[in-house]
């Protein structure tokens, strides 16, 4: 329709959005924000990760001295994953979503998610994928192509002519 046309321009990305536990209760507010901005939800899904899937899910920050904090976390309620699809979905999912530490987006970013809805740098609110490639790794963590038990991933939305 117009305005899913309208909001899919020439650069068009898809990223993975991630709403933490601390805020799943107030997930219409976060996605209200994400409809504000020029970004769609292409894919949604609730979910509570267990330790070792969120362990698998941050991987990359296995060496960091958070990393354990990080995963109790994400692992302690219903996780809210979605596909966002736009111009530049991954730069602009991470510039909606402000600086990691909740206080520091209330100074440097008052208007991100993370400043009107976060509370310090573990209860942040969200995650979105840092590159295209970690995107492909992460939706394809939520969202797996292949076909397993329960309805199969078929919510191909829109096709996107990059990725
Ligand atoms: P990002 O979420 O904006 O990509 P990253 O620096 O990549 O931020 O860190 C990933 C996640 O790890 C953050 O969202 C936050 O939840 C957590 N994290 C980052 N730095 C710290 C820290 O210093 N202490 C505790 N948790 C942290």
């Amino acid at each position: 329709d117009q305005y899913t046309a309208n909001k899919l321009g020439s650069k068009k990305e898809r990223t993975l959005a991630l709403i933490k536990p601390d805020v799943v209760t107030k997930m219409g507010d976060v996605i209200d924000l994400i409809y504000s901005s020029s970004l769609i939800v292409t894919k949604a899904k609730m979910t509570t990760l267990t330790w070792s899937q969120a362990a698998d899910f941050y991987v990359e920050h296995q060496s960091k001295p958070f990393f354990n904090n990080l995963v109790q976390f994400a692992s302690s309620g219903p996780v809210v994953a979605m596909e966002l699809m736009g111009d530049e979905a991954v730069s602009t999912w991470r510039r909606l979503l402000g600086p990691a530490d909740s206080a520091a987006a209330r100074k440097e970013a008052p208007q991100s998610i993370r400043a009107q809805f976060g509370t310090d740098v573990v209860k942040n609110v969200g995650h979105g994928s840092e590159s295209l490639s970690a995107a492909a790794r992460e939706l394809e963590f939520f969202f797996p192509s292949t076909i397993g038990h329960g309805p199969p991933n078929t919510a191909t939305f829109t096709d996107c002519t990059c990725c």
